[in-house]
């Protein structure tokens, strides 16, 4: 900059203070909001970094009314006074309720409550998924409506309509409560529920769909990060809603977004820091989903940053995780939401286009609060060595990220092409044969739909018949294996919104409830119960959970395995021709000895028996068999 550009500079900002100095350093602190609003006696993390959000916070000190908390340290206001970060240690000995923090400068003050919270009871909380369990995604908007007094809320009216398939439906957490004992019925036993954030409450006219405005039904486009949409319910109900389900056994995940915020955050106008995005509205650089570079040994360095920092289609505000205040803000967020709700797994969003580095810091702090506690990483994508290079448990990029489990998109696609358009089956195995590149291909979250795919059943060439043999597999191979909601009655979407369609029974008006047997259709119930059979299989029979999964017989339209634990032995054959056929396989390497004698528990009831080392297996065309030990 020129000597002169400086003076003119200066001349302005004196001018500034002129004009808005004196009376503007003399207005009283206003308070608007705290986040974290509470924090538990006894935390792995103390003292609490708290964002304070108001209006002329600069310069401002800050004093607890009460005992048991103190301020550590000077607090931090940004530029423009609109944010103060303040770090509040919680004493050990502190009595659980409210406390004040008075925020003062020489005009006068402003206060708000803040709470310190008992000691956690971790008795049936934060217990982590594994293989035990089966995990079913609801979207939360399209699954029940519980409470149709939230369905066109004040805070956000005018986005609720049925016939808008990007509008909100008015499913909410009450719903999902009504919804736990068919659930339990169905044998599930963790349920994923889509993004509760409290997302904005207008219409989106940044994004069109179909060139008109839309909502965020879906839960992925937070305007704040630390409190409950209200068209879904609030933090009570929620609290309310993990509370009953671990009383019925059923664990909860809550689904996360760190990589950005909705295009209507607070933050995009006024950061808490200069660095707290990747770039602003005005200029940031576009993501161009070039995550093939993410693990290329030489990448070009602008498609790298593109990719890791770039805004999500362009409007997805893009958050700075090497800022290190964006880096405490996400990780207290994190625990908090577990903390206060109870909860026992994540499935982060996003997952790839977040820095390693972070996710370091972000996994290692819920370990250490958390230790039971899994989570489940998004990378959409087909390819295991892509896939599993984001697997933790070993450095990459420099830093281990130390997530536990992954979506298992590559045998997803792989489920879809065999089973859904009748290509050969043989692709499975090619596929788990790069079991190898994870750390643990075990705690896999397996699947055959998903909210962001048409789905199972709208795939060319799609049937029950194949629905019956992706399922079988999905509930009997490794992993942790998802359902998607709507998919155990066979319902149809082809595309991102129509797979998003109403479970029918779950809202007002609708004209049946296939909630319900009687409300099923009878190609629904047969799906239903048959699902039903082979997830209550998958609970009763131990080795489909942690058995080693052990190939015995693959050719182009037939597979056979084993899933063997110390004690136990499952053989699961499976036959995806149109065709009806008998395979012979050895069955010793499952530690099967002559004279065994096995079950066919899922459909035929036939018994097979070890001769000579092999079984010999008649299969009907597309079917499956699910052989236990007598
Ligand atoms: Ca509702
Ligand atoms: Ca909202
Ligand atoms: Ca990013």
């Amino acid at each position: 900059m020129t000597t002169r550009g400086h003076l003119l500079l200066k001349l302005l900002f004196f001018a500034s203070l002129l004009f808005a100095g004196p009376s503007a350093a003399a207005q009283t602190p206003e308070i608007l909001k705290a986040e974290p609003p509470s924090w538990w006696i006894g935390s792995s993390l103390n003292p609490i970094r708290v964002l304070i959000k108001g209006r002329n916070l600069s310069g401002a000190r800050v004093q607890i009314v009460g005992s048991g908390l103190t301020v550590v340290g000077v607090p931090k206001a940004n530029q423009s006074g609109s944010y103060l970060f303040v770090d509040l240690a919680v004493s050990p000995n502190a009595r659980p309720g409210e406390r004040t923090l008075r925020i003062s400068n020489a005009s006068g003050s402003g206060s708000t409550r803040w709470e310190i919270l008992p000691r956690l009871n971790r008795m049936g909380s934060f217990q982590g998924f594994s293989p035990d369990d089966v995990m079913y995604l609801v979207m939360i908007d399209r699954f029940s409506d519980g409470d149709q007094s939230n369905n066109d809320p004040s805070q956000s009216r005018g986005l609720y309509d049925r016939r808008n398939k990007y509008y909100y439906h008015g499913g909410d957490l009450q719903g999902v409560i009504d919804r736990l004992p068919y659930l339990k019925d169905l044998g599930v036993t963790a349920v994923w529920l889509t993004p509760w954030y409290d997302n904005y409450d207008r219409l989106n006219e940044i994004e069109l769909k179909e060139g008109k405005p839309c909502t965020g039904f879906h839960g992925y486009n937070p305007q704040d990060f630390y409190s409950v949409e209200e068209h879904f319910g609030s933090l009570s109900k929620l609290r309310e809603l993990v509370s009953i389900a671990h009383r019925m056994g059923i664990k909860i995940v809550q689904d996360e977004v760190v990589n950005h915020t909705g295009p209507y955050h607070p933050w995009v106008d006024d950061p808490p820091t200069p660095t707290w995005f990747n770039g602003t509205k005005q200029k940031h650089l576009a993501n161009v989903f070039q995550t093939w570079t993410l693990h290329d040994p030489r990448p070009v360095a602008l498609l790298k940053k593109e990719t890791m920092e770039g805004w999500f289609l362009d409007f997805l505000p893009d958050l700075n995780q090497n800022d290190p205040e964006v880096t405490r803000y996400l990780i207290q967020n994190t625990l908090w939401w577990i903390g206060v709700t109870g909860t026992d797994g994540i499935r982060m969003d996003t997952w790839q286009y977040v820095p390693n580095s972070f996710w370091r810091q972000w996994t290692s702090a819920i370990k250490r609060e958390f230790p039971r506690f899994t989570v489940v990483g998004e990378v959409k994508d087909g390819d295991v060595v892509h896939t599993s290079y984001f697997q933790g448990g070993r450095a990459r990029d420099g830093a281990d990220s130390g997530l536990d489990s992954l979506l298992d998109f590559p045998l997803f696609y792989s489920i879809r092409h065999a089973f859904a358009e009748e290509k050969n089956l043989d692709e499975i195995p090619k596929t788990l044969g790069k079991d190898y590149l994870y750390t643990n291909p075990n705690i896999l979250v397996t699947l055959l739909g998903g909210h962001d795919d048409g789905r199972f059943m709208s795939e060319k060439g799609a049937s029950i018949a194949g629905l019956k043999l992706a399922n079988p597999f999905v509930l009997t191979a490794r992993g942790v294996p998802q359902i998607f909601y709507g998919d155990e009655i066979g319902m149809t979407g082809a595309d991102e919104p129509t797979t998003r369609a109403d479970f029918p029974g779950g809202f007002p008006g609708d004209k049946r409830n296939a909630f319900t047997k009687q409300g099923r259709t009878r190609e629904e119930d047969d799906a239903f119960e048959f699902i039903r059979k082979m997830t209550r299989l998958h609970t009763e029979l131990k080795p489909l959970q942690r058995g080693e999964l052990i190939n015995l017989h693959v050719s182009a339209q037939q597979y056979a395995y084993a899933r063997k634990t110390a004690t136990g032995v499952v053989v699961i054959a499976i036959n995806n021709d149109s065709k009806g056929v008998t395979i012979e396989f050895e069955v010793t390497t499952a530690g099967l000895a002559n004279g065994d004698r096995l079950v066919d528990r899922l459909t035929s009831g036939k018994e097979i028996r070890v001769e000579n080392g092999k079984v010999s297996v008649m299969l009907s065309p597309r079917s499956a068999a699910v052989f236990a030990p007598r």
